[in-house]
């Protein structure tokens, strides 16, 4: 099985919180296995175990109250 990493630029994130509500929204996506924000960077890198379409991890991130941009 095939890791994939996606890395989407977040804006709109105050404090570490922000990215705890991101990570907690986005792991709940079949298929995620990790992700990680960091507020300072703005960025959200995405682990899954397998294709996941980016555009349901901007929708997550979108849920938990930010603006997602897929990067690469
Ligand atoms: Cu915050």
């Amino acid at each position: 099985m095939s890791t994939t990493r996606l890395t989407f630029a977040v804006t709109g994130m105050h404090c570490d919180s922000c990215g705890l509500l991101i990570d907690d929204e986005v792991e709940e996506l079949p298929g995620v296995t990790t992700s990680t924000t960091d507020v300072r960077t703005e960025r959200t890198i995405v682990e899954c175990a397998g294709p996941v379409d980016p555009e349901l991890i901007v929708n997550a991130i979108a849920e938990a109250g930010y603006q997602g941009r897929h990067l690469d």
